[in-house]
């Protein structure tokens, strides 16, 4: 199919809670328009924090092309959710308020050739999807591991005791890398993926922020029909890129990194929806300055951007703030990661391992040292490893079960600092990620297979 051809497909795209999820949505959605897709977004009020609603904001003005179909959430009564994640809460009232979807997609026009909508939305939008014959996929935001995980959780469920998740193609997934939530029955999270695993080969397909030459292993298990029997095709069309409209004004950090010497600086961010314990918080001002490395370290305190209300002083402590001087930056803010892993004073990242962070490293070969501390994460810092892009320290188990002390932190980021062989193999996966999207790249390969399909389809 020529390019032009896809001037005539209509899609539709619905995300779920919270920036790790939206991001990749809304840098596929640019990636639709750039090639002549129409793109409608639907966009649920309210969202759960502000950097969601703002991030909408800016895309929404970016690309006036999109149509924006609000979809309004119903109240969730709490004391069914099981979960007091504000997050999971922001799933789950999705999934509850979905029955109005019905008619708002019925009136699109022209008619959809395919709806993408989040993974933690499948049992709740398939009997919309099946009813009024829209082609569903999902975009799946995480790893191709954690999909692979995802897709045989019914099997690893009913055998619940065994020590891994041996996913046929796979690499196994030792019991201590499972989301915890996971292996704990009946709270929200487990309830979503018991309820939607089964149901991802009713799905006509999934898309994927990912890339062979990261996840060759898994991608060629989904695809080689080896996970699961009747998966759909997964579209790795890995890796989205930071777009223009994600840039915030974050000069201050981009002026001093300006002056760090080249591969100096180790950028530490959690993510978005991460807090760190104030005892934590602590240990990690420490290491940084036990470790002589210079860094640009991001301070969260509360899991939602709504909530935090104390400055640096309080949360990391007036003393530690005074030792940081000199040192390196200390911020409590939205920073533009996009803008800071591409700076070439940056020369490692302590990440969490949220899959958007990972993608993004990898984007620009910046070494990482995995800190774990929910969810997929441990999953993805078995990816991170097995691509050679960073390093993860299992001791340091999930947030919260042990405080790492400041000097353990510090002698690891010395270690991925200083190591020349982590940083020639980042600097390989850079390489593959940017033959992936360019010319005859596996992510070009895999959207005008999927726009192939979409056409077929209608
Ligand atoms: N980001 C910024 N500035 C900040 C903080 C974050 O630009 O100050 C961006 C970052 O570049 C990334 C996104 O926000 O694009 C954060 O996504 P991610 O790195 O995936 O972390 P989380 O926000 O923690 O993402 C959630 C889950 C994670 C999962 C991911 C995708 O916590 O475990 O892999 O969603 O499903």
């Amino acid at each position: 199919m020529s390019i032009s051809e896809a001037l005539h497909l209509h899609v539709a795209l619905l995300p779920s809670a919270g920036m790790g999820h939206l991001t990749p949505f809304l840098r596929l959605a640019a990636l639709l328009v750039h090639h002549h897709c129409r793109v409608t977004l639907v966009t649920t009020h309210p969202t759960v924090s502000l950097s969601e609603s703002h991030f909408v904001s800016r895309f929404l003005s970016a690309f006036p092309q999109v149509s924006e179909v609000q979809f309004h959430l119903l109240p969730l009564e709490l004391s069914s959710a099981k979960s007091t994640d504000p997050f999971f809460l922001g799933f789950e009232a999705t999934r509850r308020s979905a029955h109005p979807l019905s008619p708002l997609l019925a009136s699109l026009s022209p008619p959809l050739h395919a709806l993408v909508f989040d993974v933690t939305l499948i049992s709740s939008v398939i009997p919309i999807t099946e009813a009024l014959h829209i082609p569903s996929y999902i975009l799946f935001t995480s790893s191709a591991r954690m999909l692979s995980f995802f897709s045989y959780f019914h099997t690893f469920a009913s055998n619940a005791n065994d020590d891994s998740a041996k996913i046929p193609g796979l690499t196994p997934i030792p019991r201590s890398s499972i989301p915890p939530l996971l292996l704990i029955s009946d709270n929200l999270f487990a309830n979503i993926f018991k309820e939607d695993s089964p149901k991802v080969p009713k799905l006509n397909g999934v898309v994927i922020n990912s890339f062979e030459g990261l996840e060759a292993e898994s991608l060629e298990a989904l695809n080689g029909g080896k996970v699961v029997e009747g998966l759909p095709f997964v579209f790795a069309v890995g890796p989205l890129a930071a777009c223009e409209f994600e840039r915030v004004e974050c000069g201050d950090q981009l002026k001093w990194l300006d002056d760090q010497p080249n591969g100096s600086v180790v950028y530490v961010s959690f993510g978005s929806r991460t807090a760190m314990s104030r005892d934590q918080t602590r240990e990690i001002g420490n290491g940084l300055i036990k470790s002589g490395c210079r860094f640009l370290w991001v301070v969260k305190d509360k899991k939602v951007d709504k909530e935090e209300e104390e400055g640096l002083d309080e949360v990391v402590g007036r003393e530690l703030m005074e030792n940081t001087k000199g040192k390196g930056l200390v911020v409590k803010n939205w920073v533009d990661q996009g803008e800071i892993l591409r700076h070439r004073a940056v020369g490692g990242f302590v990440s969490h391992c949220g899959w958007n962070s990972v993608i993004e490293a990898a984007w620009h070969g910046v070494p990482i040292l995995g800190w774990p501390q929910h969810g997929d994460q441990k999953i993805n810092a078995e990816v991170v490893e097995m691509s050679g892009l960073g390093m993860w320290v299992r001791s340091w188990g999930w947030a919260e079960q042990v405080v790492v002390k400041g000097e353990e932190i510090g002698e690891r980021i010395r270690e991925m600092m200083g190591s020349e062989l982590l940083r020639r193999k980042a600097a390989g996966v850079k390489e593959e990620a940017r033959k992936a999207v360019g010319d005859g790249g596996s992510c070009g390969i895999n959207l005008m297979r999927l726009f192939e399909e979409w056409k077929m389809r209608n």
